[in-house]
């Protein structure tokens, strides 16, 4: 365990209660994100759960990216699960037999795996891990390995997921955000046209999302299978297609890692800080509303952006070049009542003004520890101390109060969802490291 001798007591208690949640939760080759209720591996997961372990057991957080990368699709995409076989059929609903990638020619043979994609931060984890590496030389082998694996997967991304030609990445199912019920995706949801009886009733593993999400989730899952994963059907015909702004700030925080992992390794950067500011233009060209000062998802099949204001609109504080004067814009909102300044554990996923927020509902209104770091990260990276150490300090307070949970309520910090939950554990040893 690379603990810092600079740590107090308490927080070297908490830093060995973080450590022993990922060793529970390692199974030999990956991390599951929590015991029981996820029991495969999780992409964006999996990018969180290596920053911690790069703390506290580096080989892992190694194998962990590996174990991930296994799993990739012979065009660059990164599936959202991959599946651990050993386990029974219905250790976890949708399983791998919703998904089929075994009957796609490009899915790999080994593992089986979702066929579709997670925010990308995998290249933001790589190189978060060599900036901690005890041993350089052995570090830069790992990430010349893992290079091209990471280049693939933005290529995907850039290519395939590139529906209107904008430089914007767009989702194609609300998993794939990683914020599966957000009330963003309500309006795209809503407007599906799902034929009655045509797919198996989902079983679902617990209360939340309600069933009809679920209903709406398979049933765009059984399109995207149905269609191979065609980038040609996600592009002209499948129904749910949405740029969101934290999907897309992960991709300019990725090519800017990538950009500096290929100087590390002696490959030539310069196509990856292009695509940066490709996507870095098009999100404030099509995502900034000026007007309210905010950053909105738009839904591509209504050709409109979506009104409910959600934490998504913070996520391009991860790009180092975002203005000043719209970096300003995200801090009022931030601190306002709205999120940070009616919440005593920020931040909520949802503007706590919004009609649709619900402080229990998952990603409806809860505060998440990844979501934490994610605004505590790009806060950092403008200087903005005052928020980075706010965050921080709520963050770290959550945890002590309530336990590595899954999310939190956002004014009691009242856990919620599992126990155990990995990337709570991880990324709080990244805090405290
Ligand atoms: C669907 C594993 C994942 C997280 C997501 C979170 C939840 C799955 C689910 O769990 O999603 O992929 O079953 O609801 O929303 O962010 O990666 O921890």
């Amino acid at each position: 365990m690379l603990m810092s001798a600079r740590l107090t007591g308490d927080e070297s208690a908490l830093w060995q209660a973080a450590a022993r949640v990922l060793d529970a939760n390692w199974t030999g080759t990956a991390t599951v994100p929590s015991p029981g209720l996820y029991p495969h591996q999780w992409s964006w997961d999996s990018a969180f759960v290596a920053m911690g372990l790069a703390r506290h057991r580096r080989d892992r957080a190694e194998r962990e990216l590996a174990s991930l990368f296994a799993g990739q699709w012979s065009d660059g995409l990164v599936p959202h699960i991959v599946f651990n076989g050993d386990l029974a059929r219905h250790a976890y609903f949708p399983g791998p037999e919703l998904w089929h990638s075994d009957r796609q020619a490009g899915a790999p043979n080994a593992v089986r795996t979702s066929g579709i994609v997670h925010p990308p931060l995998h290249a933001v984890a790589a190189l978060r891990l060599h900036e901690c590496a005890p041993d350089a030389e052995a570090s830069r082998a790992f990430l010349t390995r893992l290079y091209p694996l990471l280049a693939a997967q933005q290529r995907y991304l850039a290519c395939a997921r590139d529906l209107d030609g904008s430089g914007l990445v767009a989702i194609c199912h609300p998993w794939e955000s990683g914020l599966d019920n957000s009330p963003a995706w309500d309006r795209p949801l809503g407007a599906l046209e799902l034929p009655p009886r045509a797919y198996a009733p989902a079983r679902l593993p617990r209360a939340l999302p309600t069933g009809e999400d679920y209903d709406r989730y398979v049933w765009l899952v059984t399109l995207l299978r149905e269609a191979g994963y065609a980038p040609g059907y996600l592009r002209d015909e499948h129904p749910f297609a949405v740029q969101d702004p934290l999907v897309n700030a992960t991709c300019v925080a990725a090519a800017h890692a990538l950009a500096e992992i290929a100087e590390i390794i002696g490959a030539d950067p310069v196509p990856h800080r292009e695509r940066a500011a490709r996507v870095h233009d098009a999100l404030l060209a099509r995502l900034w509303d000026g007007e309210t000062g905010c950053f909105r998802a738009r839904d591509l099949r209504a050709g409109r952006p979506i009104p409910v204001v959600t934490l998504a609109t913070f996520g391009p504080l991860l790009d180092p070049e975002l203005p000043v004067p719209i970096v300003r814009n995200l801090v009022d909102l931030l601190l306002s009542a709205r999120f940070a300044g009616a919440a005593g554990y920020p931040v909520p996923t949802c503007d706590i003004q919004a009609p649709a927020f619900d402080r229990s509902g998952y990603w409806r209104g809860p505060t998440w520890v990844n979501t934490n770091w994610l605004i505590w990260h790009g806060s950092l990276a403008h200087g903005l101390t005052v928020v980075a150490d706010l965050l921080y300090g709520s963050t770290l307070r959550l945890v002590r109060q309530s336990g590595f949970r899954e999310y939190f309520d956002p004014f009691d910090g009242t856990g919620r969802g599992s126990h155990d939950y990995s990337w709570s554990a991880a990324l709080v040893l990244d805090l405290l490291a």
